[in-house]
């Protein structure tokens, strides 16, 4: 199925809209400034010189096209001359930067003219690349301008007359993909068969032997890599050129990179129908989801070079799951939802959302957080840490060195609609619920739910003249019970693959509803998860709870909860941009008895203590502090 075309998805209400609305009108001005005061825009201008204040940095571009694209598709809903002046005015400085052969990148522009092309491994060139014609496309789709178009169609021109495999061309692809998946949205955009196959040859030439990057190296000895005093490289499972996709037993190496290669290796399966390329994506999705994937959906468990690390690692306190890797799972599941219309895709990219992704920003939109732990003892973070990557913070922030993740949360919210529906002809098929409207060849569908608060979501149907197509629902995998109902009567529905499907004639007016029972379940993870046994997380439909100091006090990690214990839910309009948190009893371990030691003989006496559960997404909103969310269960064995 095709993904909704943005232009005919209005998100109309309740959650979503809270939350794009502040990304439209918070978030991109935000980042704008950001973009400016830390010389990311400026440096396309190339005034820049040696020992200047805002050196740039190779993936810069990156940061400044990811804002250009989430302005795109804010424009798409919401036309707004000052914003497009804002990034006109940007696209004067890009197409000033181009050379003449095509070639762009503001770094290798202002640092070192000699060097491009040089170290594809760690140098982002083809990164960067990708972004900007995501922007471009993203661009000329929002307002019909084509002139980032073009200038990305000269570049990607210029891209494809160096690599490839023909002979004088070099052989090499990028140390972080990107660009397969921006050139087959370029090939959608303007129909140029040779930007697919350039795709193509970089999805399939990556992790052949023997390897590009050996070659490089060895053709330009000393360029700069990781791992410099050793004089060696990164493994290159690191940026998943260890084999070819196709032998890939396991999904490996750097988050961000695995999931956008993957969205470009479906993107070219979906296109030339290749099932090699299909198949690898579902297996490495099956080793994620099923071994290498936090409960919030984030991935990338080790903050040692941000990457997935082995089979049942998901460390809480020490979790990297960057936000970025989180969006990307965004990007890779829905294109296999649509692609396979199996639902189990659907239910990683609305977990992924609901929780790893909107902890990611803050909720009056200008703070964020680049990871995301499952566990916090403020204490333990130094606040050093804090000022760059910050990969253990408890308190987001403003932006940072490497400040990916703020622009590319921007971009994904402000194209949340097209995420929600997908077509075929006249079907539509549900993909997420929140209060929303699309329309379809003659066919309007209005969403009103509280959806995740709420267990109702109730469909209506409008059209001029009746109208046979098949309506599928996506019944979540959390859901163990739903009922659907239709204009208040019975519902025939079939069901396949996670969705409930209905066929007939759709007259104006007719209405559905669907009811998903949302009890509050105490999840546990697989026993070989070493750091959550003896745990349990608490879930109401797709959003994860935690628990925070602010409510629950220190020392999280002395409460027990006994798992029969229920828990009532709490809507509150007024509470965390307005949420449903639980509410119910723990046991706190008693500290007495322990006189002036540390330690003392065993023998656990508790206290009860009443606890309050808030979203994971809205955790560090308040005075930020300690947080879990993988609490003792308290259990006696049978
Ligand atoms: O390297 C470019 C981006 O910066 C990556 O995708 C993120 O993980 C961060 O390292
Ligand atoms: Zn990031």
């Amino acid at each position: 199925m095709k993904p909704a075309d943005l232009s005919k998805v209005a998100i109309t209400d309740g959650y979503w809209k809270k939350r794009a609305d502040i990304n439209r009108t918070v978030t991109l001005i935000t980042e704008y400034n950001q973009l400016k005061d830390t010389g990311r825009l400026d440096t396309f201008k190339q005034l820049w010189k040696e020992g200047m204040p805002n050196e740039p940095h190779f993936f810069w571009d990156s940061d400044v096209a990811k804002w250009i694209e989430a302005c795109a598709y804010s424009l798409v809903s919401f036309p707004d001359k000052k914003t497009e002046e804002m990034v006109d005015a940007v696209i004067d400085d890009i197409e000033r930067a181009q050379w003449e052969d095509g070639y762009l990148n503001s770094y290798y522009t202002v640092k070192d003219k000699t060097a491009r092309w040089t170290n594809l491994l760690i140098m982002h060139e083809l990164y960067c690349a990708g972004h900007l014609m995501e922007a471009a496309v993203a661009y000329f789709q929002a307002t019909g301008k084509d002139r980032l178009l073009n200038i990305m169609c000269r570049y990607a021109d210029h891209i494809n007359s160096v690599f490839g495999p023909e002979k004088g061309k070099l052989r090499g692809y990028p140390g972080h993909e990107e660009i397969e998946l921006a050139l087959v949205k370029l090939y959608n955009a303007t129909g140029k068969e040779e930007y697919l196959r350039l795709s193509e040859y970089f999805v399939t030439e990556r992790g052949r032997q023997p390897s590009y990057f050996d070659a490089e190296l060895e053709r330009t000895p000393g360029i700069k890599r990781y791992n410099r005093d050793k004089g060696t490289t990164m493994p290159y499972a690191y940026v998943q050129a260890h084999a070819p996709v196709t032998d890939q037993e396991t999904i490996e190496g750097h988050s961000v990179r695995a999931l956008y290669f993957l969205s470009g290796v479906a993107d070219v399966a979906a296109i030339t129908g290749r099932n090699d390329l299909l198949e690898a994506c579902e297996k490495l999705y099956a080793n994620m989801t099923q071994k290498r994937m936090y409960i919030t959906g984030g991935v990338g468990d080790t903050p040692d070079i941000e990457r997935f690390s082995y089979d049942y690692n998901l460390p809480n306190e020490t979790a990297y799951a960057e936000t970025c890797a989180a969006i990307a799972s965004v990007f890779f599941c829905s294109r296999m939802l649509n692609i396979t219309g199996n639902g189990k895709y659907g239910d990683t990219m609305e977990l992924a959302l609901h929780n790893g992704i909107m902890s990611g920003i803050s909720l009056d939109g200008t703070e964020f957080f680049y990871s995301n732990p499952l566990a916090v003892e403020a204490k333990a973070v130094l606040e050093e840490t804090l000022e760059f990557h910050s990969h253990m913070g408890y308190k987001r922030r403003k932006w940072f060195g490497c400040a990916c993740c703020p622009p590319n949360i921007a971009r994904l919210l402000s194209s949340l609609g097209s995420y929600f529906y997908s077509t075929d002809g006249r079907d539509i098929r549900v993909n997420l619920y929140g209060s929303s409207e699309f329309l379809h060849e003659g066919i309007k569908l209005s969403q009103t739910t509280d959806y995740p608060w709420d267990e109702t979501v109730k469909i209506l149907f409008s059209c001029e003249t009746p109208s046979e197509s098949m309506i599928s629902l996506r019944i979540p995998g959390w859901c163990e019970k739903h009922e659907i109902t239709i204009n208040g009567g019975a519902c025939a529905a079939e069901y396949s693959n996670g969705f409930a499907q209905i066929k007939r004639i759709w007259h104006d007016g007719d209405e559905i509803t669907l009811f998903f029972h949302m009890p509050v379940v105490k999840m546990q993870a697989h026993p070989n998860v070493r750091h959550d046994t003896g745990k349990l997380a608490l879930m109401r439909g797709p959003v994860v709870y935690c628990l925070e100091e602010e409510d629950n006090g220190k020392h999280l990690a002395a409460l027990f909860i006994q798992p029969a214990d229920n828990f009532d839910v709490v809507y509150d309009n007024e509470f965390l941009g307005g949420c449903a948190y639980l509410s119910g009893r723990a046991f706190r371990l008693s500290e007495s008895g322990y006189e002036e030691r540390l330690y003392k003989p065993f023998s656990a006496e508790y206290e009860e203590a009443g606890i309050k559960a808030i979203p994971y997404a809205m955790w560090s909103n308040r005075n930020p502090g300690d947080m879990l969310v993988w609490i003792n269960a308290m259990t006696t064995p049978e």
